[in-house]
């Protein structure tokens, strides 16, 4: 039989979110391939997404629904059939909601296993607040940052990538780009081709720093002051673009003070960069024209993390960078998918109920009151996630997932550190087996992923498994009823088709996407932003002044805000734990997915901490010898890799391992804290004090 070539997406968390295309033989996958004609993604796919059919038909697949048998945690479960699955759910959810806890004591626990709208937050959403269940702060990757450029240029928007070849000066700050974001490479290696330098502002010589023509070795957590540095030489060297200041920026004479407070020398103390370096950085950024600053989520996992992204976000307006191609600043283009969310979700259909911060889960399921009041945490449900890996103070959450008389189910395609704590596992279709519709937060495109296979054993979609558990319990509102289909009809098209669509929507149809696979939003080609102004801000200016941020008690001009655990603030702390942990995405994973694909993990071998020698040395720790690295919260053992590609007090665990594939069971995130940053409630998982130790 010939083969079909499907048009679909990736599904992964990740600002590049591919086209791809699945080849199909006799109703089997054979091969995923990037779409040559993405104009972003130009046709090739990451290390990690080109096993996807490996990953679709691995042995160690979930086919079947599963019961536990043994003890929670033992990692025993029979099979059972979905009739048999479902029924136990819908009984055990009816009698917490119908107890006086009341439905609050069900929270439901997701993040981006899949990105996809219909499966990740549509039917989902519907259900639990339908339900009344408890609802989930979704901070744990990006809500300190998102929060940073709302407060500056008034949304998460920002420079257009595709714009990038036309730069002048590229910095990528705080961002691993050849890991974590690998289709913007191409069009940085254009405007190096074009003359631009290229430099990495990270405490790691991580591969993409190693590629740069200069790597600012920053210490972690201070970026901000950095920012307000280069904002110091730049006023002092009078590089500002004043028309650009006058006409579209609000405070601009309270900043100009401010940055007299971060002359090189201080920035230096607080950095750890040289005063030179940084005078250097700031006039090659004050002579460019069109620098284009690529910061990436990696920056603000430190307290001070909004107000980081909030500082860096002010430099382009300073200089007047977002009038021209390849100018500006980027964490996210996400805000500009104007989906109809409302229909999506229906928050309407929910009672006002108590919302859990999912970085605190640990606290959540361990206090008596959740940790913000109301009843205790009786179930969860847990779907695109795998908390037990990924969410920060692991041991907490661990403790939470121990305890008996928690009623846990886990969505999933294999059995992970969580699924392993479940009292039910539910097999979940993978991207080739269902219907979804993708934002991108690193390009403009929207993408439509067809599936191009049945669903493999008896899995279904997360969508499918929400409307048949809505039926089983009675739950009888229409919007649990839409098919899959609907739902991408309704998130382009609004409740009432026709009626509604957002501007930046106009031309996007579902007739295009089901044609094309992909579609750019309404905006230029390179989309620029800010190049008149027309700030999403209150003002609509670039805010420089925010009252908003006064309101929430913060500083309202940018500034400097220490890490919870920066040694000089803590010195009691520090005399125990001197180094930093980092513990950014290994090249191989994606967060804690792929972690199981064979090749992948033998890539990435081991769990490693990457040490200075001036780290190494007094220790007594050499290449290759196991180490316990350690704080107050607990402690995980790693393999070690003695490399002056760190910044010496700091050391690097690529992340984030399954436990089970550890030696010890455990991994980076046992060291971690439930803390928060300045804004948006973010975790803080690099703000991280530790000790390393040979481990014998
Ligand atoms: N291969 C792969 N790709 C991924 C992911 C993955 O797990 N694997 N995860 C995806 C997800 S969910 C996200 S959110 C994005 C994240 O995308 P990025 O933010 O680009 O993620 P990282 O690769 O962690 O890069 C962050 C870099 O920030 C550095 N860093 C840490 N603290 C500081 C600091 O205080 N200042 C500065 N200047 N740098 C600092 C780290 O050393 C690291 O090199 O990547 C996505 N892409
Ligand atoms: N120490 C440390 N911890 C971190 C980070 C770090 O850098 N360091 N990074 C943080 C960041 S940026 C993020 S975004 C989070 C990521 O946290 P998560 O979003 O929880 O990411 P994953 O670990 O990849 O888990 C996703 C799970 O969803 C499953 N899945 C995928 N598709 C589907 C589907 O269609 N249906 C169902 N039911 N399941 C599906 C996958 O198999 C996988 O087990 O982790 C955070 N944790
Ligand atoms: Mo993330």
């Amino acid at each position: 039989m010939a083969a079909t070539i499907v048009k679909g997406a990736c599904p992964h968390d990740c600002p590049d979110t591919c086209a791809m295309l699945v080849t199909v033989e006799d109703g089997r996958a054979v091969k995923v391939a990037g779409d040559p004609d993405h104009p972003f993604t130009q046709g090739f796919l990451c290390t990690k997404v080109n096993r996807y059919v490996e990953r679709t038909y691995h042995a160690e697949r979930l086919l079947r629904p599963l019961r536990r048998v043994g003890r929670k945690g033992e990692g025993r479960f029979e099979p059972i059939s979905w009739d048999d699955a479902l029924d136990e759910i819908a009984a055990r959810l009816t009698s917490i909601a119908r107890s006086p806890d009341g439905p609050q004591a069900i929270l439901p626990y997701s993040y981006a296993g899949t990105m996809g709208f219909v499966q990740s937050s549509s039917m989902d959403r519907r259900f639990f607040h339908l339900l009344g269940a408890s609802k989930l702060d979704r901070t744990i990757c990006s809500m300190a940052g998102t929060m940073g450029m709302r407060m500056t240029v008034g949304a998460n928007i920002g420079a257009d990538a595709e714009g990038i070849p036309e730069s002048d000066l590229v910095l990528l700050w705080g961002t691993n780009t050849l890991t974590s974001n690998p289709h913007l490479w191409p069009f940085v290696l254009q405007a190096r081709e074009r003359g631009a330098p290229i430099i990495a502002i990270d405490p790691l010589r991580t591969r993409t720093a190693a590629q740069c023509d200069d790597w600012i070795a920053i210490r972690p957590g201070t970026d901000a002051a950095l920012a307000l540095g280069i904002m110091h030489v730049v006023f002092a060297e009078e590089m500002e673009d004043r028309d650009y200041l006058a006409q579209h920026t609000l405070g601009v004479e309270q900043l100009r003070d401010r940055v007299l407070e971060y002359d090189p020398d201080r920035v230096s103390s607080i950095t750890g960069i040289p005063a030179s370096r940084i005078i250097d950085l700031a006039l090659r950024y004050g002579q460019a024209r069109a620098a284009f600053i690529r910061v990436n989520y990696g920056l603000q996992r430190h307290k001070g993390g909004g107000m980081a992204v909030r500082t860096i976000a002010c430099l382009p307006a300073v200089v007047g960078h977002w009038r021209r191609p390849g100018g500006g600043v980027q964490l996210s283009t996400s805000a500009n998918f104007q989906f109809d969310k409302n229909t999506l979700e229906r928050p309407d259909l929910s009672p006002p109920v108590r919302t859990i911060n999912m970085i605190r889960l640990g606290e959540a399921l361990t206090t008596p009151n959740a940790g913000v009041g109301g009843p205790p945490v009786r179930a969860m449900i847990v779907y695109n996630s795998n908390p037990a890996a990924v969410a920060p103070d692991r041991n907490a959450v661990m403790r939470g997932l121990a305890r008996e008389d928690l009623f846990t189910v886990v969505l999933d395609h294999f059995q992970t550190d969580t699924a392993d704590w479940a009292d039910i596992v539910l097999p979940a279709t993978t991207q080739l087996e269902h219907w979804d519709l993708h934002l991108a937060y690193g390009h403009h495109y929207v993408s439509l992923n067809r599936p191009s296979i049945e669903p493999v054993g008896e899995a279904k979609p997360n969508s499918e498994i929400f409307r048949l558990l809505a039926a089983r319990m009675g739950m009888n509102h229409p919007a649990l009823r839409d098919d899959d289909l609907t739902v991408i009809r309704q998130a382009i098209e609004g409740a009432t088709p026709g009626a509604w669509q957002a501007e930046k929507l106009r031309g996007v149809t579902m007739e295009a996407l089901l044609e094309r696979g992909w579609m750019r939003l309404n905006v230029p080609k390179p989309y620029l932003p800010f190049a008149d102004g027309r700030f999403l801000t209150p003002s609509g200016k670039c805010e420089f002044y925010s009252e908003r941020m006064k309101e929430m008690g913060l500083d309202p001009l940018p500034s400097f805000t220490a890490p919870y655990e920066f040694p000089e603030d803590v010195p009691a702390l520090a005399s125990r734990f001197p180094l930093t942990l980092i513990s950014s995405p290994a090249h191989q994973f994606l967060n804690s997915t792929f972690v199981n694909i064979g090749a992948l993990r033998r890539a990435a071998r081991e769990p490693e901490l990457m040490i200075h020698p001036s780290d190494a040395e007094p220790r007594g720790i050499a290449t290759g010898m196991r180490v316990v690295v350690h704080n107050d919260r607990g402690e995980f053992t790693a393999v070690a890799r003695v490399d002056e590609s760190v910044r010496a007090t700091v050391v690097w665990a690529p992340s984030i391992w399954w436990a089970k594939y550890a030696a010890d069971g455990q991994n980076a995130n046992a060291t971690t804290s439930q803390l928060e940053t300045d804004m948006g409630h973010g975790p803080v998982f690099y703000d991280n004090l530790v000790e390393v130790m040979a481990a014998d």
